[in-house]
């Protein structure tokens, strides 16, 4: 029954109020109208001169139907295109009351609507999930005294200090111009050429090809501001502050060979991962926190330089403080609607949140509200109801391609004296945003600072903290990547960059490349911060993961049946997977056969495991599905006389993540849960990682 009807109200009542005639827009009638709310009677024949006659110029519904479909594209997002959003809430810890005066973040258990798009950075909207990139964290916060957006990265800084030069990195990381290839990488000449020449690009750079750069979902992703903030509390006291996202399932990735294959797999990946686990209520969770620097005139924080985005704060110096929880709980309704036409703003501030002379900020102030003239056709894009405030808006803005408001009064104008001298202007007190006075004087100039100069102490510090393992994944990536340059003086350029960074990633990188390694200086103390490491050594939530059960016709169904319900009640999903669709068993006992060797790849899941009773077949498929899995260090189990079958694929019960038990009981179950909260195997990496680095070089 369609909508109009169930609202009680005939599809043909005609809309009295034009500003809330909803009826002639939420596509909810019975019947197929035209745009006017005429019912059609037919949508699928022209209206033609006869059975074989020609069309006639006065099919005025064939000409709407054309008209409408050619214009339905709108152009992508020039960075940032392919992306994927949900809704969600904010609730404040009220924490945040000591440095800001934000409602939404100082008032204890204050929930906030909120919208979050996720996205890649270099690749067309059709592009794949799983590319090597930086990921966007943006946030709109729907706050009763006007929208705050956090428009973030899952990465804590950038490739430039200037936003001037913002043009200038895209376009190198963007396709070859000629023939525009590759799609989504950053693994070519012009990327590397820029990056090579661009020193301050380094930082950056590592984080790209750090295994941040592939990360395994959204919900296993942290954020950042990237920026350092001002903010401003209740008695007008000021902090310099950075933001970050701690996500509750733990900041872990894909494996390279991995995040290869889903590109073509399922170029999805994300996505799908993030409304499948909204849909089966495992919501994305994460925390907001903050570090708090004081505000005292230097704009710097034990010798960081905080107005530089190529430098973080390590947490070891500045704790993250948490202020608040996030949760995505619904899927957007119309991919359109809501996550395309979404158009966030660094300069959607509320009172508390300030910016800072950070100069990459202050070109982005500018940008995102430029942007959307093109991408959303004009002026009146907040009218869009995605981009609405969720508190009353009296702008007094008029007029402007598709506006929609149909405003009252006679004075969009101050001073007026006929709307009766509304709108007022508001006070501080009043919630009215006064910036804090700040003295700003200088010469007229276009430079940096000195403190800029330094692009390689924090990418050694970074490279440094990781774990032996991460680093090879830095090693690898930098060779990958190179390695796929045409230009050898490219190559050469880049490895005289790492060799100022640490020797032995230059070291190893050339070893790979093939290419003598250069000598440079690199920092000989450049600090650590254990925190940047990913790699847990406790096993963490896994909700949300998938585990995959391959079985048959005469597989253990109880067995299966307990591993699904060990798995339901954790928030993850396990799959079956059959030679054949259908259902194995009959009567009271049946399992639903999810995926076939033909329609999955490992890629799909986070731990296989192989039901006792399975026979053995020697499919060339179900070996490459459990070696694959295997090489990408997840976790493996059997139950029974499965485990003749992983033995079979070459993998030994007594490797590290590898499960057996006799029966699929708690303790299985248990064991298996711990294995993929781990999230890898990774004692199993120096023995099937697919690129082995040169041995005497490794660490
Ligand atoms: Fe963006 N950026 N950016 N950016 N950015 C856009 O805005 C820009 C920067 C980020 O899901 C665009 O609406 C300039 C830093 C995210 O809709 C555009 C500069 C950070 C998103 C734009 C930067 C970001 C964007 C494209 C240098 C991390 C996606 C369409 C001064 C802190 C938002 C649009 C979404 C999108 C410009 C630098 C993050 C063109 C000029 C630094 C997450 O306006």
């Amino acid at each position: 029954m369609a909508s109009s009807r169930r609202n009680g109200q005939n599809a043909h009542t005609p809309a009295t109020d034009a500003g809330s005639s909803k009826v002639g827009q939420d596509q909810a009638g019975e019947f197929l109208t035209t745009t006017q709310g005429l019912r059609l009677p037919d949508t699928d024949h022209s209206l033609k001169a006869g059975e074989r006659g020609p069309t006639l110029l006065e099919d005025f519904h064939l000409r709407e139907k054309i008209t409408h479909f050619d214009h339905e594209r709108i152009p992508e997002r020039v960075v940032h295109a392919r992306g994927a959003a949900a809704h969600g809430i904010f609730e404040s810890y009220g924490t945040g009351r000591s440095v800001t005066k934000a409602g939404f973040l100082a008032s204890k258990g204050l929930r906030t609507e909120v919208f979050v798009r996720f996205s890649t950075v270099l690749g067309s909207r059709g592009s794949a999930d799983t590319v090597r990139d930086t990921r966007g964290f943006a946030v709109k916060f729907y706050t009763s005294e006007g929208t705050f957006d956090l428009v973030g990265n899952n990465m804590p800084v950038f490739f430039i200090q200037d936003g001037i030069k913002f043009p200038d990195v895209i376009h190198a990381a963007k396709p070859h111009p000629d023939r525009e290839i590759p799609q989504a990488q950053s693994a070519h000449d012009t990327f590397w050429d820029f990056a090579s020449l661009h020193t301050e690009a380094t930082h950056h750079v590592m984080w790209n090809m750090s295994d941040r750069g592939i990360p395994r979902s959204y919900r296993t992703m942290e954020g950042f501001g990237v920026h350092t903030f001002r903010l401003v509390n209740d008695a007008g006291e000021t902090s310099l502050v950075k933001f970050h996202w701690k996500p509750a399932a733990g900041v872990h990735s894909l494996v390279w060979e991995e995040a290869q294959i889903t590109a073509g797999v399922d170029p999805d990946f994300h996505r799908r991962d993030m409304a499948d686990g909204i849909d089966a209520g495992a919501f994305l969770e994460y925390e907001l926190g903050i570090q708090v620097m004081p505000d005292d005139g230097t704009d710097s924080f034990e010798g960081i330089d905080l107005l530089d985005p190529t430098k973080l704060v390590p947490e070891e110096l500045a704790p993250v403080q948490l202020i608040g929880k996030l949760t995505l709980n619904r899927n957007p309704a119309n991919y359109f609607a809501e996550t395309e036409q979404v158009a966030f703003h660094t300069g959607n501030l509320v009172p508390g949140i300030e910016v800072t002379n950070d100069p990459l900020l202050q070109a982005r102030l500018f940008s995102y509200l430029d942007t959307q003239l093109t991408r959303l056709g004009g002026p009146n894009f907040t009218q869009l109801p995605v981009n609405r405030a969720h508190c009353p808006v009296n702008d007094m803005l008029r007029d402007g391609m598709h506006q929609t408001a149909v405003p009252t009064g006679l004075a969009p104008y101050r001073p007026n004296s006929i709307d009766d001298g509304e709108p007022l202007v508001a006070t501080a007190d009043e919630d009215g945003y006064v910036q804090t006075p700040r003295p700003v004087e200088g010469t007229v100039v276009r430079a940096n600072p000195v403190s800029f100069e330094d692009h390689f102490t924090q990418p050694a510090m970074f490279y440094r903290s990781l774990t032996p393992l991460e680093q090879a994944h830095i090693v690898e990536a930098f060779t990958f990547e190179l390695g796929k340059c045409y230009e050898q003086a490219i190559k050469e350029r880049e490895l005289q960059v790492l060799a100022n960074v640490d020797a032995d990633l230059c070291a190893r990188v050339a070893a790979g490349l093939g290419l003598p390694a250069p000598s440079g200086s690199p920092a000989a103390d450049a600090g650590l911060s254990p925190a940047l490491s990913q790699v847990v050594t406790e096993p963490g939530p896994i909700a949300g993961r998938k585990i995959g059960i391959v079985a048959d016709a005469g597989a253990d169904l109880a067995g299966i049946s307990n591993v699904r319900k060990a798995a339901a009640k954790l928030g993850a999903t396990a799959l079956v997977i059959a030679p054949v669709g259908g259902v194995l068993g009959s009567g009271a006992r049946k399992e639903t056969v999810d995926r076939t060797l033909l329609t999955t790849r490992s890629v799909e899941f986070d731990a296989l495991v192989v039901a006792g009773g399975t026979t053995p077949t020697g499919d060339i498929k179900l070996t490459v599905l459990l070696l694959e899995a295997f090489r990408h260090c997840k976790a493996l189990g059997a139950w029974g006389d499965g485990t003749a079958i992983l033995e079979a694929a070459g993998i030994t019960a007594d490797a590290p993540g590898v499960v057996t038990a006799d029966t699929a009981g708690k303790s299985f179950t248990d064991q298996l849960a711990a294995a993929v909260g781990m999230h890898r195997a990774w004692d199993r990496a120096p023995d099937v990682m697919a690129s082995a680095v040169p041995p005497a070089l490794t660490s």
